[in-house]
């Protein structure tokens, strides 16, 4: 069913799991200001101080990592971490020791690394000079960037530049409920968006002429996306607000990349129409243009890093109709509903609805020219009292493999390797420790943060044993 070389992973975040905020000279991340500064922001006060306290307990997570049979595991740098003030003028050599460490314990025991230059953890240093809505981030970042692939990148192959920029743009420049906190809608998104790209394209680029040719490893960006379909499939004004839907979403980041080096056509004439519904005329246009003295974004992934969690059915609505809001939600004019038939538990946004992976998987396929893809991240949380029996999240790692099989088999999608998020129960952004996604339970109240392996890990585990090949990993060797 699946290719012999198939990636069976699973993913973390510096900042969810690591702890050791401010341990031997790292950085101030915006993660950690904004838990200090506003521990309203976050479910509980809650703060990734301490987490999963992987910093010292890395060996732990390996265990893990081998007791679950991965091919690869996905980890991400943390920034702070390695450039204390967010730039190589001072180098925190004990940071990359610790990097050092867990990627040569990965590979000492047969496991690839996949790793994430950033997932949502800039250096503090850095949002104090305007963070991403700054132009000058695109550089800070190559140079960030550059430096992890000269440090890392003889042992790393698979590299994703940044995780979700839709979430970091939306819920920390928009919504204002992710770091940065900042709230200026409709336009601070677009713009920190936009950087990311450039940020992103800059890295690609450096890469493809600086390091392939020895190191020969990938790269990407990690774009997360519902599925999406029209609420009434027979309406017109359904479909055409699920265009938009995928658009705001999938398309904000991946078309620039995969199809035109520019932003959806659907998704300009929206926000541009919108401008000019509103008076405010369109120079400069919210959504930027890309310059031409730059080197382009068109071309720059060598695979599609995909984040699937849950669809949605989509109808129009955002209230443009007279309103005169100006936010990406009457930009989009579009809100998508859950299916009645799809359970949600655990975190609200999360429906249960595994068929969508295979209809994005396609879709992709379809609208991007048929790329190599990595399912990056996928999971299944649990709130409440824990249940090591946990079944239901069994049953949407069960479903949405099988989606991934079918994706392969019937629809011909090149998927490449699948991700599940989490290994560990982790610090869940605003949500606190109140969400686990793990398929190792954490007992954050025990000094020691003692892992223990739920159902679903055990599940996933065989899963792994029936179809990895016994040979060793392509890129390890
Ligand atoms: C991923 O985002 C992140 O990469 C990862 O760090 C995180 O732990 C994991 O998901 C689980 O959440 O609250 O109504 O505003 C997944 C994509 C997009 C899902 C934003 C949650 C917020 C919905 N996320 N969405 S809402």
């Amino acid at each position: 069913m699946f290719p012999h070389d198939f990636a069976w992973g699973a993913a973390t975040a510096a900042y969810q799991v690591e702890g050791g905020w401010d341990a031997d000279h790292k950085g101030e991340s915006i993660w950690d200001a904004f838990c200090h500064r506003e521990p309203s922001g976050v479910l509980g006060g809650h703060s990734g101080d301490v987490a999963c306290d992987s910093y010292r307990l890395w060996e732990q997570d390996l265990r893990c990592v081998r007791d679950l049979g991965l091919t690869h595991y996905r980890l991400s740098l943390s920034w702070s971490r390695l450039l204390p003030h967010g730039t190589t003028d001072h180098v925190n050599q004990t940071g990359v020791r610790y990097y050092n460490q867990v990627i040569n314990g990965l590979i000492a025991c047969n496991v690839a690394p996949m790793v994430t230059l950033y997932h949502f953890d800039l250096p503090q240093a850095l949002q104090e000079r305007g963070g991403w809505q700054s132009p000058h981030v695109a550089t800070l970042f190559d140079t960030y960037a550059r430096f992890c692939f000269q440090t890392f990148g003889d042992r790393v192959k698979l590299w994703i530049t940044i995780n979700e920029p839709y979430v970091c743009a939306k819920l920390g420049h928009e919504d204002g409920v992710h770091a940065p906190g900042i709230r200026q809608p409709g336009v601070a998104a677009y713009l920190a968006g936009h950087n990311m790209l450039r940020a992103h394209a800059a890295a690609w680029h450096s890469y493809d002429a600086i390091y392939r040719s020895k190191q020969g490893g990938l790269v990407s960006m990690a774009i997360n996306s519902d599925w999406a379909e029209p609420l009434d499939p027979e309406s017109t004004e359904d479909a055409a607000a699920t265009e938009r839907y995928l658009a705001f979403t999938l398309g904000w980041f991946a078309w620039p990349v995969f199809v035109t080096g520019d932003y959806p056509e659907v998704m300009r004439a929206a926000v541009d129409g919108q401008s000019e519904r509103l008076g405010r005329g369109n120079s400069p246009p919210r959504l930027p243009s890309f310059s031409k003295d730059e080197p382009g974004i068109l071309g720059t992934a060598d695979f599609f890093a995909l984040n699937y969690y849950t669809s949605r059915k989509v109808r129009p609505g955002g209230g443009r109709g007279g309103e005169t809001l100006l936010g990406m939600k009457t930009d989009l004019d579009a809100e998508g509903v859950v299916d009645p038939s799809w359970p949600v538990c655990g975190v609200p946004w999360l429906a249960v609805a595994p068929y969508g992976l295979r209809k994005l998987l396609k879709y992709i396929k379809a609208t991007f020219n048929h790329p190599a893809v990595y399912v990056t991240e996928n999971g299944f949380a649990q709130t409440g009292p824990v249940l090591m029996d946990d079944v239901q999240r069994c049953g949407y790692y069960q479903d949405t493999i099988v989606e991934v099989a079918k994706a392969i088999e019937e629809d011909g999608v090149n998927v490449r390797g699948y991700f599940a998020w989490s290994l560990l129960d982790n610090f869940e952004w605003a949500d606190g420790y109140s969400a686990r996604f793990g398929l190792f339970h954490v007992d954050f109240s025990a000094g020691e943060r003692t892992r223990t392996m739920y159902r679903s890990g055990r599940e996933y585990a065989q899963i792994i044993s029936k179809h990895r090949s016994r040979a060793q990993p392509e890129n390890t060797s």
